[in-house]
């Protein structure tokens, strides 16, 4: 089995060596190359271009191949980089082109497959690009004519493929070492009055070139009359939202009142939550647990609930069990898991991931990722 394998996999090696050596491609008229824009490494998105660098000839096509559910853009421009969202340009672009912008707008796959966005480069030169929503995503492409002295060192999909993998691998410990101490972060709690505790939850971590829409903790139990902060840390907008929230734009939907009571009826929301400079954002929110239960919630951007009730993406879940006096038995029974709220069952929420789909020719703004 291994030796059959050795043939096909000794054969791309042999094509790569002959496009490294010059050999090939005479023309790179009909070559596509692809180049992966962001990934994920186990619960972590790596939010980088795979590599970011490339030199290709002219008449190469690249493919940017989207996987991870962390939307991207491929936005490029030569000269000045455009000042605001430029308009969206349909797959395959070509550049530069008369505008000298090329926006894919915000890409995630909405299956299995991937999703891709190419761009055929017809003119030597070096173009610089970017995703518009992760600033440590940049890149340049570097464009050669065929007969140019540098053109035997042009990239194939071997070399693409070498560094866009060392690159992955050197952000999968970045992710990993984050996701390690944001999982040991001890869950903060105060007393409150009446004896009641205050905890803190953490929605979300982030790294220069890595994010983990996971919650810590996850899974919390605490007593009738708790209360709960929800909070996100980074600049990565979250959620936390018990109950049915109505489809539609997940940034849109209004906050409910600060302190909510989550009882297992109705919606309660914590508005997006980020920490950014902007005083104006909100970054944390309370919500009051009043009734013993089994109480699950969502980020309603990087997550959704299926038409069957279940919750995929960034979720999180609360137990409340019955306020004991201290030093007696827990009592807390009686759990039962929150039903959504006699709603039809259909899709509940519609993740920011979907909604980007929709909304790939509109104006999500820069800094919502
Ligand atoms: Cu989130």
């Amino acid at each position: 089995m291994k030796r059959m394998l050795a043939v096909p996999i000794a054969a791309i090696a042999l094509a790569g060596v002959m496009a490294g050596s010059g050999l090939s491609p005479a023309s790179a008229e009909d070559q596509t190359l692809t180049v992966r824009a962001g990934d994920a490494v186990g619960e972590s998105s790596v939010n980088l271009f795979l590599p970011a660098n490339v030199t290709v000839i002219t008449g190469t096509t690249l493919r940017w191949a989207i996987s991870d559910i962390e939307p991207h853009s491929v936005t490029m421009f030569a000269g000045a980089p455009p000042a605001g969202e430029p308009p969206v340009d349909p797959s395959p672009a070509t550049f530069p082109n008369a505008k000298n912008v090329v926006n894919s707008g915000l890409i995630v796959p909405s299956g299995p497959a991937k999703a891709t966005y190419d761009v055929k480069f017809g003119k030597a030169g070096s173009y610089d690009y970017f995703c518009i929503i992760h600033p440590n995503m940049t890149g340049t492409i570097t464009v050669l004519d065929a007969n140019s002295a540098g053109a035997p060192g042009a990239d194939n999909q071997l070399s693409l493929d070498a560094r866009g993998n060392a690159a992955l691998n050197s952000a999968s410990f970045e992710a990993k070492d984050d996701l390690a101490r944001f999982r040991a972060i001890p869950t903060a709690v105060v007393a409150k009055t009446g004896g009641a505790k205050g905890y803190t939850v953490l929605l979300g971590t982030e790294t220069a070139n890595t994010q983990a829409n996971v919650n810590q903790p996850a899974k919390l139990t605490v007593q009738e009359g708790d209360t709960i902060i929800f909070k996100s840390p980074s600049v990565v907008p979250h959620t936390a939202t018990f109950g049915t929230p109505p489809p539609g734009d997940p940034f849109a939907l209004p906050a409910s009142k600060p302190g909510a009571a989550v009882d297992g009826t109705g919606l309660v929301h914590s508005g997006v939550l980020e920490t950014i400079p902007d005083p104006s954002q909100a970054n944390s929110f309370e919500m009051t647990f009043t009734k013993a239960g089994t109480y699950k919630y969502s980020c309603i951007i990087h997550g959704a609930i299926l038409p069957d009730g279940t919750r995929v993406g960034q979720q999180g879940e609360i137990v409340v069990t019955a306020r004991t006096a201290p030093g007696a038995p827990n009592t807390g029974s009686g759990i039962a898991a929150v039903s959504p709220n006699g709603t039809s069952g259909l899709i509940v929420v519609i993740g920011a991931m979907v909604l980007a789909l929709a909304m790939a020719g509109g104006s999500l703004v820069y800094s919502r990722r």
